[in-house]
């Protein structure tokens, strides 16, 4: 992706995930856009968006972190939102045995005390395999892997979802269900 790009799908995830306000739009109560008019409030404010880069957009996303409605209309973010009111409306999955999350040692403490929690996320994010949750915790600087143990809690009636861009979803991972390195 070429840094235009990548820029512009910064400022697509910033609208759809945190701040629609920024072009003067709310999210639909699934977290949706109408593209002409995301299109359309964001040129009025100085960018240079266009049907085609949107849609090279949603389909170079390295993550895939934009879906289209069926009809083409709408777009929204998969996952990540801040915008507390957005409900996704995903369907509850079982998950795997064990799923992983990528943090750094700052966190370690506070984890420890209170388990993972959405922070400013509606939700807690979750790994399928131990290189992504790395790759998660890699931005905040050297990873530590937590072990998850998800099929347990699922059992115990804590709810799992999955985004269309395969990130595990949960609202809260009491201390008791988390392996810690080094345990
Ligand atoms: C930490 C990226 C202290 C948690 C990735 C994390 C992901 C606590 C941070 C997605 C805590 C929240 C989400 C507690 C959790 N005390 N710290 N009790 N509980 N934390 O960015 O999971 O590129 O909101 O460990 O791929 O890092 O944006 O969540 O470090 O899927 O598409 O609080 O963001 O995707 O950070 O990452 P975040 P995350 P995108």
């Amino acid at each position: 992706m070429s840094k235009t790009r990548i820029q512009q799908s910064k400022f697509l995830s910033l609208v759809l995930r945190h701040k629609p306000e920024e072009i003067g739009m709310q999210l639909d109560p699934e977290g949706w856009l109408d593209i002409q008019e995301l299109i359309e409030n964001a040129n009025a404010r100085g960018h240079n968006l266009s049907l085609e880069i949107v849609h090279e957009l949603v389909a170079e996303s390295d993550k895939q972190r934009f879906a289209l409605n069926e009809d083409g209309t709408k777009i929204r973010a998969n996952q990540g939102h801040s915008v507390r009111e957005v409900e996704l409306n995903l369907p509850v999955v079982s998950p795997p045995t064990l799923l992983f999350h990528g943090t750094v040692l700052d966190f370690i403490n506070s984890i420890r005390e209170a388990g993972l929690q959405k922070r400013s996320r509606n939700h807690v994010h979750l790994s399928h395999d131990q290189e992504t949750a790395s790759r998660v915790g890699m931005r905040r600087g050297k990873p530590i892997i937590l072990t998850i143990r998800s099929q347990e809690m699922a059992e115990l009636g804590f709810n799992f979802f999955l985004s269309a861009n395969g990130v595990w979803l949960t609202d809260h991972v009491p201390v008791k269900f988390i392996d810690f390195p080094q345990d």
